[in-house]
């Protein structure tokens, strides 16, 4: 395939900042990517250019990709990747590239006339799968302020449904809502559209869930993000008024495993605490998933360590960590063949592009990640799951 045109253009995200959106256009068909972007960042993650800098590149960009052919979306990725010249996408941006590499691998979807998750799941080799659906529906951490230190409370029901589950979903966050408001006087809602809690101590938000399971309000599984990162300071973990050491924090995962429904905690060290990753995924690891995602920020290199340290035995993948489709692809199928979980999540900033609904389907990823449907940029990345479970 030949490009003719590439565009960038700035849109708000959903909190309000500047982000890029790119367009491909090849004879006439023409598609597009926006990106998102995150606030608890791993160190490790690609570089983002400010949206106007990216703007400035434009005019170069096509000048050096006139007259290529692309045959793969891989060939496209790596021409992208070598113009930047860098290992981690400063000269262009991780979230420039990212653009473009969306909008073509929906170009060839549209080439081949199919489905964006059916294209992926071709590129990817593997078969089309429903992930479960991750929502965010208590919020904390860099997220929420006047909030609990852990930052997402994650409701995950165990049906292989996006229909049921979003019903069952949006038919108990009037309920939740008003049970954090009368017990804990919380009004404000997180970046993601979920509910905060006045209230330091980081079970409360587990305690708010597991009422409504054994309530049977919600049929389902707890999920965790410690964003353990940003907790960290001179050696120790700040919950909320506590000071923990790893040893402190891991017996309160185990406290946390024998007494909720949990399925998932992810982040629960820092980045580089790979000690506390390997001593916790030995220690509950058979029976949670523990999932990392600063800690490998969809980064081959980082997935191949995590193996060898035994740290993890489920992976986050956001396209934007690593900054391009194809990158994000062998990511998932490295993780995929150490026999790992795949969770696709957004970011904190999002836009209201459902690429990451299609990509979780077509690598066949074990679960969706996209905050609170209470927010239009998550609610539409649910919708579109529905949509693809209806046309299977
Ligand atoms: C996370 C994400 C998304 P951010 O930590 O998993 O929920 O947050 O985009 O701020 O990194
Ligand atoms: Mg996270």
């Amino acid at each position: 395939m030949k490009i003719s045109e590439i565009k960038l253009r700035i849109i708000p995200d959903s909190r309000d900042k500047d982000t890029l959106e790119g367009i491909l256009r090849s004879a006439n068909l023409e598609a597009s990517g926006q990106v998102p972007s995150g606030k608890s960042t791993g160190k490790t993650e690609a570089a983002v250019v400010a949206p106007q800098k990216a703007l400035e590149k434009v005019n170069w960009l096509n000048s050096q990709i006139k007259d290529h052919e692309f045959a793969t979306l891989e060939e496209f990725d790596h021409f992208l990747i070598s113009l930047d010249g860098t290992l981690n996408k400063q000269n262009l941006g991780g979230n420039t590239i990212l653009s473009l590499s969306m909008a073509f691998t929906r170009l060839l979807a549209k080439q081949a006339g199919v489905e964006l998750f059916e294209m992926i799941s071709k590129i990817s080799g593997n078969q089309v799968k429903l992930p479960f659906c991750f929502f965010n529906l208590i919020e904390g951490g860099v997220h929420a302020e006047n909030s609990l230190p852990f930052q997402e409370y994650l409701f995950i029901p165990q049906v292989r449904s996006a229909k049921e589950s979003l019903e069952m979903v949006t038919n108990t966050v009037k309920l939740l809502g008003d049970k954090i408001n009368k017990e804990y006087g919380s009004k404000e809602m997180g970046d993601e559209g979920g509910f905060t809690i006045a209230a330091q101590d980081p079970l409360v938000g587990l305690q708010v869930l597991q009422q409504l399971i054994d309530q049977d309000k919600l049929k389902g599984k707890i999920g965790l993000d410690v964003a353990a990162s940003v907790l960290l300071k001179d050696g120790k973990y700040q919950a909320g008024d506590k000071s923990l050491s790893r040893q402190d924090l891991i017996d309160l995962y185990q406290k946390i495993a024998d007494e909720f429904s949990v399925l998932s905690m992810e982040d629960p060290f820092d980045e580089e605490d790979w000690q506390g990753f390997s001593q916790l995924a030995s220690q509950i690891g058979d029976k949670i998933w523990i999932i990392g995602d600063d800690l490998l920020t969809t980064n081959v290199g980082r997935i191949q360590k995590a193996y060898q340290e035994q740290a993890v035995n489920a992976v986050l993948i956001k396209p934007n960590q690593i900054g391009s489709v194809s990158e994000t692809i062998q990511a998932v199928n490295l993780a995929k063949s150490y026999g790992w979980k795949i969770v696709v999540s957004h970011r904190s900033g999002e836009t209201r592009d459902t690429f990451i609904a299609d990509l979780a389907v077509g690598v066949g990823a074990d679960g969706l990640k996209s905050g609170c449907p209470l927010q239009k940029e998550r609610l539409v990345k649910y919708e579109r799951l529905v949509e693809i479970e209806s046309s299977l």
